[in-house]
């Protein structure tokens, strides 16, 4: 099937999900930790578009963009399908991985970065899409089903990441009683050996968005 490599930096929740992927389908890779404060000429010319990680290396070709990655994944790959086989199931789950990443990530990150009247604002907007990733998961234990599939590797930021942005931020914003669902199935994801595998170390992630969100609340302050 040729070489795999990834460039990827273990903080990044974007290329967790990838490392995730290629475990769960048993594919062997080398991965290479980018430097995003001195981004490397091996990423500026496999992502000359973005300039960010993840970018996938397979058969001489580079592949950006974790959801693009993921699904590029599942075609080479085909054994345990990340996709539901269902075309409208299908289109679902990439209709609510677009979701997440464009609407919850951000909506949280907002929500734990900002302060005052701002940051109650944001939390609203954060628990309106929480909400309809609670929803996602009626009647299922995984947002694939009974096993895990392509949206619980895009959503798996929450139960490590978004901990830590709501201890920075000082809110909290996945309550158990508020989101029963998505609470289980976090304590569920957590546990799962081959997901703990590849988690960055707490602490890092907790230096990483201290500085910042640190930073974002200075600018924020420095406004008129
Ligand atoms: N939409 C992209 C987002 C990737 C992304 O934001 N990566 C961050 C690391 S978490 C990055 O490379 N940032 C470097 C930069 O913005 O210059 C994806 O899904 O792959």
């Amino acid at each position: 099937m040729g070489e795999v490599k990834l460039i990827a930096t273990t903080q990044s929740l974007f290329c967790a999900r990838i490392q995730w992927a290629l475990k769960l389908k048993g594919v062997e890779y080398e991965f290479i930790e980018e430097d995003l404060r001195n981004k490397s000429p091996l990423l500026l010319e496999s992502n000359p578009v973005y300039k960010k990680v993840p970018v996938l290396l397979h058969n001489g070709k580079s592949f950006p963009e974790s959801l693009i990655i993921l699904e590029y994944i599942d075609e080479v790959w085909k054994h345990n399908p990340l996709l539901p086989q269902d075309p409208s199931e299908r289109a679902l789950a990439r209709f609510w991985a677009k979701f997440s990443d464009e609407k919850v990530i951000f909506g949280a990150f907002g929500a734990c970065r900002t302060e005052g009247e701002q940051q109650e604002k944001a939390k609203e907007a954060a628990l309106e899409s929480l909400a309809f990733l609670e929803k996602q998961l009626e009647g299922k234990k995984f947002f694939g089903g009974e096993e895990l599939g392509y949206l619980d590797l895009v959503v798996g930021w929450i139960p490590l990441w978004l901990g830590v942005m709501e201890e920075i931020g000082g809110i909290k914003l996945l309550e158990e009683e508020r989101f029963p669902l998505l609470h289980e199935w976090s304590q569920n994801f957590h546990q799962i050996p081959l997901i703990k595998e590849c988690l960055p170390p707490r602490d890092n992630l907790l230096s990483y968005f201290q500085a910042s969100i640190s930073y974002h609340r200075s600018l924020a302050a420095k406004k008129p």
